[in-house]
C-alpha cells in the first residue's frame, strides 16, 4: 500500500491534490487539521492534512466505484480466493457478544471515548481519529450502527502502540471480509444433483437471476439443466421464463400443483441441475407464503437430488424490511441469500447488515438487467472496499 500526505488550506483542496497525484482509486485514510486538538474542530482548521492510500496488491485494477464494478461473464464465476476464515470467524463471532456489551451504540459516546483517549495519548489520537473516520464511512454506507460499533470496537480493543492508520485499515478491511463469510454459490454435477428453488418478494429479480445462472451453467459449465416454474400467478411470468428457456434450449415445465411439481421432477431425473422459479410473495401475505413453503417442503424429489433454496433480495430494500422479509423466510431454515440490483443503490451496508443479523450465507450479487452478464459470485473484498469508501 502506498501512503501519502497532502496539505492544503481546505479539505477539498487537499483531497483534490490527493486525487490528482494518486488517482481516483486512492482511499482517503485520514484527514487532520494541523495544530488543533479535539474532534469537534477536526475539519475546521486553516491547514488540513489528508492521508491517502493506494492499494497495490489487490487482485483488481481499481477500487470499485459506488456501483460495484461487476466483472464480465467470463470472469464472474471462477473460485474466489477467499481466506480460509472459519476458525478466525468463529473466534470473532465469540467476541461479538462481549464486544457488544462494551461498546457504546451511539456515536456521541464513541466520540467522547475517543476524546478522552486523545488527551491521555497523543500518539494514539491520530489512530483514534482515523478509526472515527472509518466509523463514519461505514455509517454513511448504511452499515447498521450496531455492526459499525462492533467492528470499530474490535479494532479499538486490538490497538497497539505501533499501530498505524495503514495497519488499522487493513485490520478493518480484513474483519469485514471475514464477517461477510465464504460465498455459497450453486455447485452441481452428475454426482451431486441439485434442485434449486428461488424465492423472495415480488419483482426482486428471481426470474432474471435464474436466466443468468441457467445461461452460465448451460453454456459455461455444460451442465445438464432443466427449469421448472410454479409461478403461474401471472401469465407473463411463464412467458418470461419460457423465452429464456427457448433461447438456451432448455426444457421447462410449468406446474400448478404439488403433484405436477413431483411429476416434473421425475421427468427431469436425467438432469443434474433443476432451477425452480417461484412466484414473488409479499412477506406480509401469510397464505401465499405458506403455499410456497408447502411446495418446497412437501415435494418428493427422491434421494439422488439435493434441495437448495436461494432467497433473492434487492440490495435497494430498506434494512428494516429486509429483516422482516428474512423473518418470514427463515421458516425454510436452510437457505442462502442472493442480493440483486446493486446498481440501484449507492450503499452496500445492508449486505453486511444482513449477514451479521441472520448469519445466512451470501452467494451471488447481480448488478443490472443484462442476461447473462450482470451476475457474479459475491466478492467480499469488493464489498469491504466499497464499505470503507473505496468508491469515489
Ligand atoms: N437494475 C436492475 N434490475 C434488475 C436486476 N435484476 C433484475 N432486474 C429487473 O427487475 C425487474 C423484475 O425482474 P424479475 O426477474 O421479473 O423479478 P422477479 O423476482 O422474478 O419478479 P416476480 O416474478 O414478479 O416476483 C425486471 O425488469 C428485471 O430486468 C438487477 O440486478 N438490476
Ligand atoms: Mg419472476
Amino acid at each position: 500500500m502506498i501512503i501519502k500526505k497532502f496539505q492544503a488550506s481546505t479539505e477539498t483542496e487537499a483531497m483534490m491534490m490527493a486525487k490528482e497525484e494518486m488517482g481516483s482509486s486512492a482511499v482517503i485514510m485520514n484527514i487532520k487539521t494541523i495544530k488543533q486538538r479535539g474532534l469537534a474542530r477536526f475539519f475546521k482548521n486553516d491547514i488540513v492534512e489528508v492521508t491517502a492510500a493506494l492499494e497495490e496488491r489487490l487482485n483488481t485494477d481499481k477500487i470499485p466505484t459506488k456501483t460495484i464494478d461487476l466483472v464480465a461473464k467470463e470472469q464472474i464465476m471462477p473460485e474466489l480466493e477467499n481466506p480460509k476464515t472459519n476458525a478466525i470467524e468463529e473466534k470473532l463471532n465469540n467476541l461479538q457478544n462481549m464486544l457488544e456489551s462494551k461498546i457504546n451504540s451511539n456515536e456521541k459516546e464513541l466520540e467522547e471515548k475517543f476524546e478522552k483517549k486523545n488527551d491521555s495519548d497523543e500518539e494514539n489520537s491520530v489512530n483514534l481519529k482515523f478509526i472515527q473516520l472509518v466509523y463514519r464511512q461505514l455509517i454513511e454506507n448504511e452499515v447498521d450502527e450496531k455492526y459499525a460499533n462492533q467492528i470499530i470496537g474490535e479494532i479499538e480493543n486490538s490497538l497497539k502502540k505501533e499501530s498505524t492508520v495503514d495497519s488499522i485499515l487493513a485490520g478493518i478491511y480484513q474483519k469485514i471480509i471475514l464477517k461477510l463469510g465464504q460465498p455459497k454459490p450453486i455447485e452441481a454435477n452428475e454426482k451431486h444433483r441439485k434442485i434449486v428453488f428461488f424465492v423472495g418478494p415480488t419483482g426482486v429479480g428471481k426470474t432474471t437471476t435464474i436466466a443468468k445462472l441457467a445461461s452460465y451453467f448451460k453454456l459455461e459449465k455444460k451442465i445438464k439443466l432443466a427449469l421448472i416454474t410454479s409461478d403461474t400467478y401471472r401469465i407473463a411470468a411463464v412467458e418470461q421464463l419460457r423465452t429464456y428457456a427457448n433461447i438456451l434450449d432448455l426444457p421447462l415445465s410449468v406446474v400448478y400443483t404439488l403433484e405436477e411439481f413431483n411429476m416434473a421432477v421425475k421427468m427431469f431425473d436425467s438432469y443434474d441441475l433443476i432451477l425452480v422459479d417461484t412466484a414473488g410473495r409479499s412477506h406480509k401475505n401469510n397464505e401465499q407464503c405458506n403455499e410456497m413453503f408447502h411446495l418446497i417442503e412437501d415435494c418428493s424429489i427422491g434421494e439422488n437430488l439435493k434441495k437448495e433454496i436461494y432467497l433473492v433480495l434487492s440490495a435497494a430494500t430498506k434494512y428494516k424490511d429486509l429483516i422482516m422479509i428474512n423473518d418470514v423466510y427463515k421458516h425454510l431454515k436452510k437457505y442462502n441469500i442472493i442480493f440483486t440490483k446493486l446498481d440501484e443503490t449507492t450503499c452496500l451496508g445492508n449486505i453486511l447488515n444482513m449477514k451479521l443479523a441472520t448469519n445466512v450465507p451470501l452467494s451471488y450479487v447481480t448488478s443490472g438487467q443484462a442476461v447473462p452478464d450482470d451476475i457474479a459470485i459475491i466478492d467480499a473484498q469488493k464489498i469491504a472496499r466499497n464499505l470503507l469508501g473505496g468508491n469515489e
